[in-house]
């Protein structure tokens, strides 16, 4: 432990000792000589779980007792991964636990191998709520996430002769140690049924919503551990259930068996998070799933709330600030304003005064294809209410584009919430904008092209309200916990500070150039790939020469990500390598990570194509000493906390414009990887900061695929001018790679030429080439690269999450630090 951190925590080493086997006893019902890896992890969770509430329950009287103002972070997603040696870390008592259970006989390494991750989200923006959660509770900040508490997070995948199968994640299925059932806070959430419109004697309409079935949300608690340990924040995730009292005695007083029926759908809304990462399904579990979580987790601010203020409004949106992770919680705009108006009685400006300045909206993409539309029909029958509101904050909007471009219906269409096509669609992008007082991007450029293409009228009519706020990672877990060696070199040189002030980092710059430290910095490297070489060799059969470089592209499968651009490259080197045995290139050992959706059909061809080439590559001794491909299975938190420490490059690929941010990239460079990467999203900020000799940037820039794709961008163009690309696209199609089955990785080859390579791979594929080339020659001077990783390390300061939450707090939130003693 730290000395920051250890001098709070009075539990010595024989304290945690006894917890531990108190709870192998007590708790678990097993000694110390029957218990497996799997009983001493849970007796150990039980141990550290005991701590942790009783720093959650004096943060919980500390928030009640000062009555502050507190964020309300609502998610679809988070991606929360492991507990075990985050709260370990956090708490300060991770040495001393790994001490305690040495002389208990165990390895706590291989204990918390048992955990498995909580993997509620599918990535970048499920796992930057879990990192968000991580600095509020850091800062001493009141914050509370909500979500939904799934049954089965993402898929787990296996790979079948090199395609990707989806398995069922089961998460919880020997109970979760650290989740809290609260029963007492248990919400009943109306869903489908009629409005009916009733005319008061003042003439005044009203409006009731009579709900056609009720469902019951029970809340679990996650505890949220801050560095330090002293505030321990939570996160509510909302379980579905059948409610007793409706679906039971009422509508199916009848049936004692079919009433089960009724269970099943209602208990079906929190079964599974959904894979869709960056497309848009639209399908009406997603939705009611969005809605569910929304309206319980206001019933509970509310009530909170009311504890306090009881039937006076006036202070909410002083009290309660919520941030919309994306879209995907936008229905609890109308929620909110339904509430205020139908349940609370009050006329729609007040209420909308209210709801305006409570809500703030986070957006994650500009693809078209991942902003958020429903059916104007199916919020019909499942929110009819909903619907009426929309359409009525529409009206009142509409009213205010008139007048400000009078008679101009072109921008009406553009800026109107429903979009009005055959079939009419409520766009939550739109409703998130007009619902809010604050929208933010999540990277200098993104927010810009924000501004700039997806919401330019916004701009126009609310200066100001569109902002940046750069993302950032965790460096307690996406350094401190999974690169300890790294972890306690840097404390050596700089001090101990670092995880909560991550520009001391910069202090590494002194020792760039320090022979012994340069040597101590990339003896850690290699240490970290020999373990990831033999994880890799556990996990797929392949060895791995850990004095190769190590490539790692870890993301989710998505076209815009250009894993197939890797690939490309990939076959150029094997093609070189064939045509020249003595090709001049340092070995190196391509790894990939990355889960496509189930139902992304040329994003599973590209998992493919991987495999396929992986196996021909590392089975042809003619090439296999100076190229390997890897493409591990299964990609998940867990993994990225073994594979990133053992990253000598980084790959940041995507076309300009189209990754938002990026957060990958920032653990890969803080572990003091070099990145080769586009001109985008954060990419940009991270090139700034690390200075460009540095970083390998390539490629177009976004005005530049602007202006490529107005042209009017061919790229049988670039087949028929390359050699290479030729070579290699054609190669695809043959059985090279698919003894037998030629044709099996056509459609890659189909996608790039006349599936019109829409995300310009070909168009990137020579300053891609030279890029990797330049890498590959840096890497062979030995202190150079030294000297660029450790200056990697040293600059990534900015990207902390406590930097982005410092900036939400600043300039969006408004909220002030509540400390606990
Ligand atoms: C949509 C429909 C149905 C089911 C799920 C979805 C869905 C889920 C997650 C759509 C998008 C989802 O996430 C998008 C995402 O992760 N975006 C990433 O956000 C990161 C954090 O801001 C950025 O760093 C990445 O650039 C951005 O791609």
């Amino acid at each position: 432990a730290t000395s920051a951190t250890a001098s709070l925590n009075g539990l010595s080493k024989d304290d945690i000792k006894q917890a531990i086997v108190r709870h192998l006893h007590c708790s678990m019902g097993t000694d110390e000589n029957k218990a497996n890896d799997h009983a001493w992890w849970k007796a150990a969770c039980a141990a550290v779980q005991e701590q942790v509430l009783e720093r959650l329950r004096s943060t919980q009287k500390a928030h009640y007792m000062n009555d502050t103002r507190a964020v309300h972070y609502f998610s679809a997603e988070f991606l929360m991964g492991r507990l075990m040696s985050n709260n370990l870390h956090n708490l300060g008592l991770y040495e001393k636990t790994h001490q305690a259970m040495r002389e208990l006989g165990v390895d706590l390494t291989d204990v918390m191998e048992q955990e498995p991750d909580m993997a509620l989200g599918n990535g970048g923006l499920g796992r930057l709520a879990a990192c968000f959660i991580d600095s509020l509770a850091t800062l001493d900040l009141p914050a509370i996430g909500y979500g939904l508490h799934y049954e089965h997070g993402l898929f787990r995948q296996e790979i079948r002769s090199g395609a990707q199968i989806e398995r069922p994640d089961s998460w919880r299925d020997y109970g979760n140690p650290w989740e809290i059932c609260r029963p007492e806070s248990i919400q009943e959430i109306p869903l489908y049924g009629y409005v009916e419109t009733k005319y008061g004697d003042k003439g005044q309409i009203n409006k009731e919503w009579h709900p056609g079935s009720i469902v019951k949300g029970v809340p679990w608690d996650i505890p949220v551990v801050g560095y330090g340990g002293k505030t321990v924040n939570v996160l509510r995730l909302w379980e579905s259930q059948a409610s007793d009292y409706f679906n039971w005695d009422v509508f199916n007083a009848g049936g004692y068996v079919d009433a089960q029926r009724e269970n099943v759908q209602a208990e079906t809304i929190s079964k599974v998070l959904y894979p869709n990462d960056e497309t848009e399904a639209g399908k009406e579990l997603r939705l009611i799933q969005q809605y569910f979580f929304c309206a319980c987790s206001l019933k509970d601010i509310i009530r909170r709330y009311k504890r306090a203020h009881g039937d006076d409004w006036s202070r909410f949106a002083d009290q309660v600030v919520i941030q919309l992770n994306d879209t995907h919680p936008a229905i609890a705009i109308p929620e909110l304003i339904r509430i205020l108006v139908d349940r609370a009685g009050m006329d729609w400006g007040a209420a909308w005064e209210i709801s305006s300045k409570t809500f703030a909206y986070t957006n994650h993409t500009l693809l078209p294809e991942a902003l958020e539309k429903w059916p104007a029909r199916m919020l019909e029958k499942i929110l009819p209410r909903h619907l009426e509101i929309i359409y009525e904050i529409n009206h009142r909007f509409m009213r205010k584009v008139e007048e400000k471009w009078p008679g101009d219906d072109a921008i009406k269409r553009k800026l109107s919430i429903i979009e009005e096509s055959s079939e009419k669609m409520i766009r939550m992008g739109n409703l998130s904008v007009i619902g809010s007082f604050a929208v933010n991007g999540v990277a200098e450029i993104h927010s810009r092209l924000v501004k700039e293409n997806l919401f330019p009228e916004f701009e126009k009519l609310w200066p100001g309200k569109l902002t940046n706020v750069t993302n950032g990672i965790t460096p307690r877990r996406w350094l401190k916990a999974c690169n300890p060696a790294l972890s306690k070199l840097i404390s050596e040189r700089i001090g101990d500070k670092w995880p909560t002030e991550l520009y001391k980092l910069q202090g590494l710059a002194n020792f760039a150039d320090d022979k012994e430290f340069q040597q101590q910095f990339m003896q850690i490297k290699h240490d970290n790939k020999v373990r990831l070489a033999a994880e890799v060799k556990t996990l797929t059969g392949v060895e791995l020469d850990p004095n190769m470089i190590f490539d790692i592209q870890i993301k989710r499968l998505h076209e815009y990500k250009r894993q197939h651009l890797n690939l490309l490259h990939i076959l150029a080197l094997y093609r070189r390598l064939l045509e020249d045995p003595d090709y001049d290139m340092h070995p190196r050992a391509f790894l990939f990570g990355a889960k496509a959706a189930p139902g992304y059909k040329l994003a599973k061809d590209i998992i493919y194509a991987i495999n396929k080439v992986a196996d021909k590559i590392n089975n042809d001794v003619r090439v296999n000493h100076k190229l390997k491909v890897v493409f591990l299975p299964n990609y998940r938190v867990s993994l990225a906390e073994k594979m990133i420490p053992a990253a000598d490059i980084s790959e940041q690929i995507s076309t300009a414009g189209k990754e938002a941010s990026g957060t990958g990239n920032m653990k890969l460079s803080l572990n003091g990887a070099l990145t080769v990467g586009t001109l985008d999203g954060a990419n940009i900020e991270i090139a700034e900061e690390v200075g460009e000799e540095n970083i390998f940037i390539f490629g177009l820039t976004v005005e530049q695929v602007q202006k490529l794709h107005a042209g009017g961008y061919n790229p049988y163009d670039i087949y028929d001018n390359s050699r290479e690309i030729k070579a290699i696209l054609d190669w695809l199609e043959t059985d090279y790679f698919t003894p037998g089955k030629p044709g099996e990785l056509a459609s890659v080859k189909q996608s790039l030429l006349d599936g019109g390579d829409p995300y310009l791979v070909l168009a990137d594929f020579d300053a891609y080439s030279e890029a990797q080339q330049k890498a590959d020659r840096a890497y062979r001077d030995k202190a150079g690269w030294a000297r660029k990783a450790i200056i990697n390390t040293a600059r990534m300061g900015k990207f902390t999450s406590d930097r982005s939450i410092r900036e939400y707090v600043e300039r969006i939130w408004r909220l002030t630090p509540c400390h606990v003693e």
